[in-house]
């Protein structure tokens, strides 16, 4: 694959315009969209991170850089994608309470999408209540929960005791994943499944319902 430097730099610079035409271009030449994200686009929104933690940059900063990696994204994700999988299961997926962050929620309900999934996405600052509704009295469903923010992570033990107390935790398995999760924190509030990325979080899912990895 060539080398797509520029893209790495437009997301940093949260110039979207730029970002947008570089993916074109680099899609258009044949470029490996998953290399794309993995080698340019995530380290490109890691060192947003970094820069961020040592002040250099600022929430304005941190807001620009993550538009540029949605624009560059929105043409990436039908691509990783697609995969013709038939329907596997049904996910409801959300980034809990009091956190925003969803661009990587946004690429595990796609990859899930391509997975074969049916996904109803809750969106950003969901509620326990939101998702106990949204199991309702459907069986065999994923609740898949992601979280930025070390503040917030904690919530997903509350939706988890919202299933219990609702009496449905049983009907359902619980996945988690984000940039502070860990497996330890996924065993300690007792959900189901962790995964520290989108693709994996596809294995992880068909797994869950039962279903052979390979797909
Ligand atoms: Co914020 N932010 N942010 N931010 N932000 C982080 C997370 C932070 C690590 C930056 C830093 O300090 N280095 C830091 C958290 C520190 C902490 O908690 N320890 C932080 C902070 C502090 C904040 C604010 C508090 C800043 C402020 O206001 N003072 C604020 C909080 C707002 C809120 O949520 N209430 C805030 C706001 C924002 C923006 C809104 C400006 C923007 C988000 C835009 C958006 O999402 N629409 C933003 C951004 C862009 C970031 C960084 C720079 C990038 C996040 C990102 O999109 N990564 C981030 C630093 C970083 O992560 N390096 C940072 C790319 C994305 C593809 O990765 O989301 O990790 P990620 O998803 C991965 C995996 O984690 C996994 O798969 C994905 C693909 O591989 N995954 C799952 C995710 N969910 C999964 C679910 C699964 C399985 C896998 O199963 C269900």
């Amino acid at each position: 694959m060539g080398d797509y430097s520029e893209l790495y730099q437009a997301i940093l610079e949260g110039n979207a315009k730029k970002a947008k035409e570089i993916t074109e271009a680099a899609l258009a030449a044949g470029a490996d969209p998953s290399e794309l994200l993995s080698r340019y686009m995530i380290p490109a929104m890691d060192e947003v991170g970094k820069r961020f933690e040592c002040q250099e940059y600022f929430v304005p900063e941190l807001l620009i850089a993550g538009r540029a990696m949605k624009t560059a994204l929105e043409l990436l994700t039908p691509r990783l994608a697609a995969s013709g999988a038939k329907a596997a299961g049904k996910v409801i997926i959300g980034t809990v309470k009091g956190d925003l962050h969803d661009i990587g929620k946004n690429l595990v309900a796609s990859m899930l999408e391509g997975g074969g999934f049916q996904v109803t996405d809750l969106g950003v600052d969901v509620p326990a209540e939101k998702f106990v509704e949204a199991v309702g009295d459907q069986e065999g469903i994923i609740v898949a929960m992601s979280a930025l923010l070390t503040t917030t992570m904690v919530y997903m033990r509350e939706v988890i005791k919202a299933l219990e107390n609702a009496g449905i935790r049983n009907r359902v398995k619980v996945m988690v994943g984000g940039a502070p999760i860990t497996q330890q924190f996924a065993d300690q509030i007792g959900a189901d499944g962790y995964s520290d990325n989108a693709s994996g979080a596809v294995t992880l899912a068909r797994r869950l319902v039962g279903l052979a990895t390979a797909a």
